[in-house]
Formats: C-alpha cells, structure tokens, sequence
C-alpha cells in the first residue's frame, strides 16, 4: 500500500498573513489610526478564516434555499427557507460589522469606510454571498438617508444595527424580463388607492435576498410617461404593519451557476403595498443609482475579496505540496505565476480601497467637488476592472491547486463560481464602461481619474524603482485623453472603444496607487509594491481599442454568420 498522503493546506488567518492588505490600511490610515484598528481586523481575519466559519460556508454551500409555496393546509406562504449556516455567517458578518461600522460613531471618522473595506474584503469570501444582502442593505440605508422621509429614516437603524436579532436586510428588485440593464423598459406599475397608499402590479425577473424584510424597487407610477423618466423609487415591505404577507408571490427560486446558499427569485408583486421613497416622480432611477453606486463598490470589494482568498489558497499549497524533491513554491514556474495574481490583488485593493476612502468623505460631507467626481468616475472604473481581473485571478488559483482545487470538498469550485458573477450583478462589463462615458459627459469623471492618475506619480517619475511604472502611468493617460477626445467625434465608435478603455483607465489608476503607496512603503525599507508597480505597468496599462473601421469589423462579423446559401 502506497503510505502517501499529502498534508492539507490550511488557510492561513485573513489579517495576520496578509501583508498586502495591512501595508494598504497602514497607509491609508496612518500609524496612529492603524494601531487602534489594527485589534478589530485582527479578530475579523481570525474569524472569517477560522476552521468554524469555513465549514459553516462548506455547509451553506451544500445546503440551497428552498421554496415552500403552500403550507400543509393549504395556504399560499412562499416561504423560502435557507441554511442555518447561511444564517449564521450573516450573524457573523453583522456582528463585525459589515453594515454598521460606516454608519456608526467610530473612532475612524472618515476613514471608516476603509476601516470596513478591509472586513469586507476579509469576512466576504467567507460568507457563502450572505455578503450580497450585506451590498443591498448598505445601499438601502444610504439610499434613505439621501431620498427618503421620516418613516424611510426610522428604518435606518434597523438596516445598520450590529444586533442581529434586530438586523434588517434590504433587498433591490430592479431586473425584470424586459432587461436588466435597460431600467427604462421597466413594466412594474404603481397606482394609487383612494386611501392615498399606493400598489405595485409587476414581475421582477430576478431578485436575490429573497428573504430580506424589505427592498428597494423601481415602478411607473400611473399616467407617468414611458423610459427610465417615468419610474419612481418604492420601499416593499415583506410583511405590512399588521403582520400580514404582503401581496408579493414567489414563482420560483433561480437556478443559478453559483451563489447557492443564497436564495434569488422571480417574484410577483399582485398590489403589493409600497411606500415611495421621496415624491414619486420620476426620479426613481436618479435615486437608486445612490444604491447602485454604493453595491458596486461592494461587488469590487467581493472581488478583491475573492482574488485574496484564491491566492491565499494557492500560497497555502504550495508551502505544502512537493514536487521533483523541492517545495513547489519554491519552482520559479509557479512562483511566477503566483507573483502575478498578488499583482492583480493588491492592484484591485488599491483600486476599492481608494473608493472606501472617497466614499467615507462623501458621506460625511467631507468630500470636495472634485473628490466627488472622482468617486463617480472611479466607481464603475473599480468596478469593471475588478471584476474582469477576479475571474481570471481565482481561475488561476484553481489551477495552481491542481486536481485537488478541481474537486468541491476542497471549496475553491465555489470560490470560482461565486466569483463568475462579479463581472455580472450590478452591470455588466460593458455596462458599467458606457457608465464612464456617461459619467464623463455628466460631469468630466473620467478624466478627473485621469489627472488623479497623474498627480499620484509628479515627482516619481526619475525614481530610481518607481520611475519605470510612473512614466508608464504618464503614457497612458496620454493615450487615453486621445481615445477620449476621438469618442467626442463618432458615437459608435465612443460605445465600441468604451470597454478597452476602461479597463484602461483602470490599470492606469491603480498602477498610480500602487506608485505612491510603493514610494511610501520604501520609507519603512519594503520594496514590494514598487515591485508590484513596475510589474503591472510591463504587461501594458491600455488595451488595444477598437477596429478603426468598426463598421467594416461589424460587417465582417456579420457575414461570418451569415446562413449558408
Ligand atoms: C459581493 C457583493 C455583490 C453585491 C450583489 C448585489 C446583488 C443585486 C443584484 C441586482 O440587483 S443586479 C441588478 C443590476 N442592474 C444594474 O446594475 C442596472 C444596469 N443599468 C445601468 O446601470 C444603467 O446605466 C441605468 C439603469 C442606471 C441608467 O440607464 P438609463 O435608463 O439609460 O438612464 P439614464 O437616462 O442614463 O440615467 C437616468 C439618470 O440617472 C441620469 O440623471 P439625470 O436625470 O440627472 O440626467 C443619470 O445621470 C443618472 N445615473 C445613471 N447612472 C448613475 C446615475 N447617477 C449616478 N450614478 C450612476 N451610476
């Protein structure tokens, strides 16, 4: 008998290993606001990779929502019933903090949100997607603080609170089988009763959380005019006030690639009480683009996340696994290999880490204007890049796990699967681009991360380690004002050059982050993220664009398709 086994890797703890994420917080923080933090991430990363909280994923994961549509005697319930684990990572989750440190009085101030970035980026990989209500709710709480009255602010508490026994979760219903994308075809209506209170008639195609007590939803309230001007923002209860199922049925539960602890529906609002959030013009999407932009920065965050959680599971192996007589961390092929996905995680955790920091002034009115345009910009910068760079990233991982990575007891399938969504949830890859352009007629965003980029690297660029990637930031943004200027002159070719240029602009930025972060870190003798820099800006920052003849590119493609005769 062949008396081989392989030692198991372990996950080593979320905060004590990861050097890259504290070297990120003690910057951004600073040395005195770092120490004080330093005890609550600690626990955070203990917790989110203590072999409890992992088997309670494990569990979650094996264990899907279910729907019980009718009970035993007959009554319409569309109960959806979910893993106790799921539950219980939730606890966990809020118990940390996960939607109430940004909102409490903390001694962050407006480093808060960083503060909370990093437990979100420890705790989410963890937390079998009950992250996903986590994004939903925080965006509800924001969204109510900035729209809503007094019955929408009394409910604030209840969204932010680490009680969980007290805990709210908010869902967003937006997507329904018009689109997911295009809000403006939106069909939910909203009429109003003779008592002044107001129902909801409609399908929403694909709601996850299902079991939150309350969501966000869009509705054309009666006689408003067709598109994305007509719809008005509503709170959905899942229960009225008297304790009564409001009229919201259940048709099914989604079957879905991953995210399986967590429940999603297709559900049907019959006059379903709501409760508009500010006058119910038809400001609705205006109002829950606050919720969007806020779940956004949460999806980056997950994908930071996830990119930290697959590297640290391929580190983890290769200190175990051996391989022709020596450890296989220690083969240059594979440490290659892992030295460029710890370049993709720190480049996405300078990126949603500058999102936190940007988001803590602006939510407490600290923000200047250019701050503010900053933070619009950035965000579905972040957000598409991110997201592109964790499929690729905890794909990689997988593969440097071999076999074993392939196989589900080992976790990192769902680690690969709940990643796959990330480019989705929130606008797709494409959607979020043409959200830069938008941003950049709104109000110049794009081009104010562009000269963000470049103040980060003045001065750096005859540095001696950082000059090489600074001088590269420096082209790029050359390269990307001239894209931008020539999407001022041709429409399609502005919608067709969106994508490339916005990952772009987002390998750009973080490689100015991680310039000025690596100048910082040299201070205190570590080279590391200079290194991380010089690498990310040697596979090149800008993609190529589009075909320059789009039209010609189209048509070839078209005719590729084309039936034969
Ligand atoms: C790990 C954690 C993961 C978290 C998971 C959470 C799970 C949730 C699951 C889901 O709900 S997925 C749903 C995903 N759906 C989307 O993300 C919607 C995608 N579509 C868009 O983003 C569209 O761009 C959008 C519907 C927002 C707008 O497109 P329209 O209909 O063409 O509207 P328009 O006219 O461009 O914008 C209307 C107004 O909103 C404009 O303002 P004005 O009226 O003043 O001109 C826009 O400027 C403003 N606006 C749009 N997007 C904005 C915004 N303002 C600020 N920020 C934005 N992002």
């Amino acid at each position: 008998m062949n008396g081989f086994v392989q030692t198991p890797p372990q996950l080593p703890d979320g905060w004590a290993s990861d050097r890259t994420l504290r070297e990120t917080l003690q910057w951004l923080l600073g040395d005195e606001t770092f120490a004080v933090a330093g005890p609550l991430l600690a626990a955070v990363g203990a917790m989110a990779t203590s072999s409890r909280t992992l088997e309670l994923a494990a569990r979650a994961e094996r264990e899907p929502p279910e729907h019980i549509p009718y009970s035993t005697w007959g009554d319409r319930i569309d109960d959806i019933r979910v893993s106790s684990s799921w539950t219980e990572l939730g606890r966990l989750g809020v118990e940390a903090g996960v939607t109430a440190l940004p909102y409490e009085d903390s001694p962050f101030g407006a480093k808060a949100r960083v503060v909370w970035g990093a437990v979100l980026a420890m705790w989410g990989p963890s937390s079998a997607l009950y992250s996903c209500p986590v994004a939903m709710t925080d965006g509800a709480a924001r969204t109510l603080l900035e729209h809503g009255e007094a019955d929408d602010l009394s409910l604030v508490e209840r969204l932010t609170t680490r009680n969980f026994e007290r805990a709210w979760t908010s869902g967003q219903w937006m997507t329904e089988m018009t689109g997911g994308s295009d809000l403006g075809r939106t069909q939910t209506t909203a009429s109003r009763e003779a008592d002044g209170s107001w129902r909801l008639y409609g399908t929403k195609w694909f709601t996850s959380a299902t079991t939150s007590e309350m969501a966000l939803t869009l509705a054309r309230p009666d006689g408003a005019p067709a598109g994305a001007r007509g719809l008005a923002l509503f709170r959905v209860h899942r229960h009225l006030d008297s304790g009564e199922r409001n009229a919201i049925y259940v048709r099914r539960l989604k079957d879905k690639l991953g995210t399986r602890a967590l429940p999603t529906a297709e559900l049907e609002l019959q006059g379903a009480v709501g409760h508009p959030v500010g006058a119910p013009s038809g400001s609705g999407v205006k109002r829950m683009a606050t919720m969007l932009n806020i779940t956004r920065i949460h999806n980056s965050i997950g994908a930071a996340g996830a990119l930290g959680r697959g590297l640290a599971w391929a580190r983890a192996y290769g200190r175990e696994r051996e391989v022709l007589g020596r450890p296989l961390q220690s083969m240059p092929a594979h440490a290659s290999t892992l030295a460029d996905l710890a370049v993709d995680y720190h480049a996405a955790l300078a990126l949603v880490m500058r999102c936190c920091e940007l988001m803590g002034l602006a939510e407490r009115g600290d923000a200047s204007t250019d701050e503010r345009t900053l933070l619009r910009g950035l965000t579905p910068v972040t957000k598409l890049t991110t997201g592109r760079w964790s499929i690729a990233g905890v794909t990689e991982a997988m593969e440097a796990v071999g076999g074993v990575g392939y196989c589900e007891d080992s976790t990192i399938p769902a680690l690969v699967r709940n990643t796959h969504v990330i480019p989705i949830w929130e606008g797709t890859t494409n959607v979020l681009a043409l959200d830069v352009l938008r941003a950049e007629r709104g109000s110049g965003a794009a081009s104010a991360v562009m000269a963000d980029a470049l103040r980060h690297v003045q001065g750096l660029l005859n540095h001696p380690s950082i000059g090489y990637a600074a001088s590269a930031v420096m082209r790029a943004v050359d390269e990307l004002s001239d894209r931008l200027s020539s999407f001022t002159l041709e429409p399609d070719q502005a919608q067709a050059g969106a994508r490339s240029f916005a990952l772009g602009l987002g390998a750009t930025y973080a490689c100015a982050r991680l310039c000025r972060q690596g100048r910082w870190a040299q201070a205190s003798g570590s080279t590391t993220t200079a290194a991380t820099a010089h690498r990310l800006a040697a596979r090149g920052l800008v993609p190529p664009g589009p075909p320059e003849d789009l039209a010609l590119a189209l048509e070839e493609v078209a005719e590729s398709e084309a039936e034969p005769s």
